[in-house]
């Protein structure tokens, strides 16, 4: 059944298929008290387990100079499925940042938390407090199914309630059966007998890349269904979960320079009912991506290119083969926006729901707005629970009538109601990603300029009376799409320092790429090419015209 290319197997391949179940020489690298490193093919296994070894890239070359290894440090990423805590796990999270990470808790687009800055000490009693509190990191990241992200804003519906039970029981699906997790970071007893582990899903080499489900509940797209290897569209007709349009081969890396790489929009190719038939086609999709997808090459290794390769009609052909059902056809939907809606909504129940404007995701104290002890204070009155969205913001959920005022009374006193007021449409519609210092893979900044760029835009949008227009704008460091540039109105994707290649032309709703205008920029170039774009898209725009659907109609692209 694999792919007789598939022979030629990378590295990672080898290093997952002789981990031992994920475990690799973890617990020696863990011990080992004279680097902050641990052992390289441990890099690639700590990612199934939720973290990544990093270092200050800021400080690389003052280190060098003085002769000393890298500042290393590990990223934890949480598995969050449909990005929910409770209030007491949010006091434990903000604890737990305080004392092991840089303190800075960080939203992230797909709806989790990270932190930055760990020790290699701090490692296990990080997994350790956060077990305490029921929340793991497994499978946060590696070649495995990620965190499930599930739209995002449940005032607007019972029913968004009924699907986000659905991105916690698929989560489990997906997870692996190693239990090194517990053994490495829990210090859980080893298991004796190994049958108890074994994978019918993953095997021994789990998925040749990544695999990422999102679902999402039209008329919002606040997750971007259609950038997921698996997105699932609920469908719902007379206020009735009737099931999900099951769309394929959505992602966005791609490779400056390698044109076998590209974003892609994943494609609908079915409906499914909202029972057992849902898991056994989630489950099935993923085991043929583990049987087709590329284990060679992993930059063509994702689910995107496996559907290019074989065909969306083979794929679907041999999902019914695997389910032993037919897809039903896939059903009308349609989606109008993709924002987060700030201030205050009530639900269909009565309960209040805040959404704050959390920058960048980026959740700290500074010199504007005190918004990490804020929340902790609301935290700690237990009245209200904690929602992330797609769009690295947070809504603070299911609040009683009778507990708004005392809520309000302290978002007031931080003047949170305040600095979210005041952010301009455009800042509200922004995503930047990590990049620097601390991503590896960053080519330019990202969440340390976009903010400033920003504020340079504004008094542009300002001359051109057009300040009020949702515009999404997203940056990145580099072309691999964590802050899904390619699915922006304005994209902007780092290509070298103080450098980014500018896409226009996407959709509001995430249903169409943008496409690349002009490349290499720098902050002057940009700013000139957007006064110019920003006066022609007031002087002719039709009537509600989206900047992005303008700019399609201008052909701002290149051919
Ligand atoms: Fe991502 C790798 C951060 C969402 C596509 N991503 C990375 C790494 C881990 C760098 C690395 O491999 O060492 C970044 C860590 C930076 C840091 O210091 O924290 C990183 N990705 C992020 C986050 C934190 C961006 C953010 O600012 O929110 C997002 C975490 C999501 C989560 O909670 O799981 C994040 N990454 C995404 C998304 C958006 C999404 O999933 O909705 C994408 C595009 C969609 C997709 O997957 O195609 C994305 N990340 C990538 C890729 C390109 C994969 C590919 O198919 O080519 C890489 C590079 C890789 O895997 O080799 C990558
Ligand atoms: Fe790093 Fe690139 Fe992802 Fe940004 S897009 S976090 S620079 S890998």
């Amino acid at each position: 059944m694999s792919d007789p290319k598939n022979l030629n197997l990378s590295a990672v391949e080898k290093i997952k298929q002789k981990s031992d179940g994920l475990r690799g020489t973890l617990a020696e690298s863990l011990q080992d008290e004279i680097t902050g490193a641990i052992r390289e093919d441990d890099q690639t296994l700590i990612k199934f387990h939720g973290m990544y070894q990093q270092d200050d890239r800021d400080r690389r070359e003052e280190r060098a100079e003085k002769k000393l290894e890298r500042l290393y440090s590990f990223m934890i990423r949480l598995r969050i499925p449909g990005g929910f805590l409770t209030p007491k796990q949010w006091i434990d999270t903000h604890h737990i940042a305080g004392e092991h990470s840089t303190g800075v808790i960080k939203i992230t687009t797909r709806q989790t938390l990270q932190l930055h800055g760990l020790l290699k000490s701090d490692l296990k009693p990080t997994i350790k407090s956060f077990s305490a509190t029921r929340l793991d990191s497994i499978a946060a990241c590696g070649d495995v199914n990620r965190n499930v992200t599930c739209a995002a804003h449940p005032m607007q519906s019972a029913i968004h309630e009924q699907v986000h039970a659905h991105a916690a029981k698929l989560s489990e699906l997906m997870l692996p059966k190693s239990h090194g997790y517990y053994e490495i970071w829990l210090d859980e007893e080893k298991l004796t007998d190994k049958k108890q582990e074994e994978d019918p899903l993953y095997q021994d080499r789990y998925l040749p890349r990544k695999f990422k489900i999102g679902i999402s509940i039209p008329p919002n797209n606040d997750i971007d269904v259609l950038t997921n290897d698996l997105g699932l569209i609920a469908i719902i007709e007379k206020e009735e979960l009737k099931g999900f349009n099951i769309a394929i081969g959505g992602g966005l890396g791609a490779t400056h320079g390698n044109a076998e790489t590209y974003p892609r929009l994943a494609s609908v190719i079915g409906f499914v009912p909202a029972d057992e038939r849902l898991f056994k086609a989630v489950y099935e999709i993923a085991t043929i991506q583990r049987d087709y997808g590329n284990r060679s090459d992993r930059k063509l290794s994702r689910l995107k290119y496996t559907v290019d390769k074989y065909g969306l009609e083979w794929y679907k052909t041999e999902l019914e083969k695997r389910t032993g059902f037919a897809l039903e056809a896939a059903r009308p939907y349609s989606f109008t926006d993709r924002t987060d809606y700030y201030g205050w909504e009530q639900n269909h129940r009565g309960n209040w729901y805040y959404t704050p404007f959390v920058e960048n995701g980026r959740i700290l104290d500074d010199e504007e707005v005190a918004l990490k002890t804020a929340l902790l204070e609301i935290a700690e009155t237990g009245k209200a629970n904690f929602r992330f969205t797609g769009n690295q913001n947070l809504i603070l959920a299911d609040i009683a009538p009778k507990d708004k005022p005392a809520i309000n009374k302290i978002l007031s006193k931080y003047k949170i109601i305040e600095h979210t007021e005041a952010a301009s449409a455009i800042r509200k519609n922004s995503i930047a990603c990590v990049a620097l210092p601390t991503c590896p893979l960053a080519l330019a900044e990202a969440q340390r300029y976009l903010p400033e760029l920003i504020s340079r835009i504004e008094p542009l949008l300002v001359k051109h009376a057009i300040s009020e227009e949702n515009i999404i704008i997203r940056m990145t460091g580099c072309p691999n799409g964590c802050g899904r540039p390619y699915a922006a109105e304005i994209g902007f994707i780092g290509t070298a320092p103080g450098r980014y290649n500018m896409h226009l032309a996407g959709d509001h709703e995430g249903t169409r790429l943008n496409r690349l205008y002009k490349e290499n920029l720098e902050e002057g170039a940009i700013l000139s090419e957007l006064d110019l774009l920003f006066r022609l898209y007031k002087k002719e725009k039709a009537n509600g015209e989206k900047f992005g659907d303008f700019a399609l109609r201008q052909r701002w692209y290149k051919v």
